[in-house]
């Protein structure tokens, strides 16, 4: 039996060398050196994954439970194995980056190695990439062999979603995380709190979200929805096997009126237009409410990074009309204009974020705030405000590039496309995602040291369905994926096509409701 079987192989790996393979590489994003090996190597019931004794096997982990969904095949995790073995293996590899991985594949064995745990769940990501582009044969995967060097260009590969102005649920967060992990993007940003909802449950404030979670941006009456914290919990762990990083943005003192609708008495008011909108600034209350709140947000998430928002603050008496109160600060702190008011907001909760030992993030309405350089991270958002960029690495500021054009992906990727946005009649091709940043943004002096790396925001007041978030997503996801990894003058967006032509079947497969943007016309 074992003999009928092992012939089998040998015929069907035979049959398989014999064929020409001219296919180049096909994943995304791009690894940076590869080269092909004249052979294959066979995936079937009787190979093994091996792990290091030193290792936690977590990618082993992840490679395994990808290898069943896709092939319906059940690998065994071993200490040792002799032929026909997927191995993982820690060792001591030149450079410092977390991500460097190598694979090299042969006949016999599959042998990934990495200095870190994460850098064999990155290698884990690309060998899954392979197996999904081998041929399958009675059963067995035969993979195109390569030897693959591979690290990101930028440490910071971002994704944002918006789940006040709608709210998508654990289900779809963790399909997200899945494909995040899936292009090796790290960084999955929580953007939790904002006029329609307050999507996060704290213990000492239960209102946020019984009453702060009822309703969204279409519908004001749609029933409480919102993460308890055992839910936080498990998107954590989640994102935390498949080495994503969560950050948690609490947006403040703007976009607030979910929370001021729970708790009126820390509301700053609004405008008819914006009911609500800030928390107070001038009420001592304030900052302890909030302080509180960010307590508990800071031991849910092991990321030691509190995002505050501090967008659109607008201030002026059409926003911020609790005129007595702010007028008594502005006398007490000798404060001449609103703008000080809010900087001297900033600055308190920055302060407290600090004091629990977790860096200020920020959007970049804060360059020219009191919140200290050195720990805090201003994300550029304002396309149409080169400047603020400038100033942010004048200043020394850590800086995230995510800029409205081109990377919020609540922007329609083509101009056909009727729901989402435009901006003066422009949108968001894949082809903009693909080639930002250009030379301009990255030649900028401070640049080199201080952008931590880009990201995609999906902004959520037009998007209320998890098909139409998935026609937004897909598949722009993979240009922001390989933009974030790989080296900016490496780029060519004729390959990049056609290894992302070979991708779009996967989302098929997986049901989500993608964008096809292969017609003639498109590219
Ligand atoms: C501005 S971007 C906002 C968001 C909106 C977005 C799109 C940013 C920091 N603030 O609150 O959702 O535009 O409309």
């Amino acid at each position: 039996q074992l003999a009928k079987f092992l012939f089998a192989i040998l015929f069907i790996s035979f049959s398989l060398n014999s064929e020409a393979q001219d296919h180049d590489l096909a994943i995304i994003p791009k690894p940076f050196s590869y080269e092909k090996v004249a052979a294959s190597f066979l995936v079937h019931q009787a190979t093994a994954i091996q792990t290091d004794e030193k290792s936690n096997a977590q990618a082993a982990y992840y490679f395994q439970n990808e290898v069943l969904k896709a092939t319906g095949l059940s690998l065994g995790i071993k200490k040792s194995a002799l032929n026909n073995v997927i191995s993982f293996k820690l060792v001591p590899l030149k450079g410092k980056e977390s991500h460097l991985y190598q694979i090299k594949m042969t006949a016999q064995k599959v042998e990934v190695s990495a200095a870190t745990e994460e850098g064999l769940f990155r290698a884990a990501a690309s060998l899954l990439q392979v197996l999904k582009q081998s041929k399958n044969v009675n059963g067995a995967y035969a993979l195109s062999c390569w030897n693959i060097t591979d690290k990101a260009f930028f440490e910071w590969r971002g994704l944002m979603l918006d789940e006040s102005r709608h709210f998508f649920g654990k289900e779809k967060v963790k399909q997200i995380l899945d494909w995040m992990a899936f292009y090796k993007l790290n960084k999955f940003h929580w953007h939790l709190t904002d006029q329609p909802g307050w999507r996060i449950e704290i213990k000492k404030y239960p209102r946020l979200t019984t009453v702060g979670g009822v309703g969204s941006y279409s519908n004001a009456s749609a029933k409480a929805q919102y993460y308890s914290q055992e839910d936080i919990k498990e998107i954590i762990a989640y994102a935390a096997n498949r080495f994503i990083e969560v950050i948690p943005e609490i947006d403040m003192p703007g976009h607030a009126t979910a929370a001021n609708l729970a708790y009126p008495q820390f509301s700053g008011g609004g405008s008819p237009k914006y009911p609500e909108f800030t928390f107070n600034p001038a009420k001592e209350g304030t900052y302890q409410y909030l302080t509180d709140i960010l307590k508990e947000v800071n031991v849910l998430f092991p990321s030691q990074k509190i995002h505050i928002g501090a967008d659109e603050v607008h201030f002026g008496n059409q926003h911020w009309n609790v005129d007595a109160d702010v007028q008594k600060l502005m006398k007490e702190k000798n404060f001449t204009s609103l703008k000080e008011v809010e900087h001297h907001f900033l600055y308190r909760m920055g302060d407290s974020i600090l004091k629990m030992d977790n860096e200020i993030l920020a959007w970049d309405e804060v360059v020219d705030s009191k919140l200290p350089v050195a720990q805090t991270t201003v994300f550029w958002w304002r396309h149409d405000k080169p400047d603020v960029l400038k100033q942010a690495l004048a200043k020394g500021f850590k800086t995230v590039l995510c800029p409205r054009l081109p990377l919020y992906f609540d922007f329609v990727q083509d101009e056909k496309h009727q729901i989402g946005r435009k901006w003066d009649g422009k949108f968001v091709t894949i082809e903009q995602v693909y080639q930002f940043p250009n030379q301009d943004i990255l030649s900028l002096e401070g640049a080199a040291k201080l952008v931590q790396g880009i990201q995609a925001n999906i902004w959520t007041e037009s998007i209320s369905t998890e098909n139409h978030l998935d026609y937004m997503l897909f598949p722009r996801i993979t240009a922001l994926a390989e933009a974030a990894w790989v080296k900016p003058d490496t780029k060519d967006y004729t390959l990049f096509k056609q290894r992302l032509n070979v991708h779009l079947k996967y989302f098929g497969e997986s049901g989500l409701y993608y964008f096809y943007p292969f017609s003639p016309e498109k590219f």
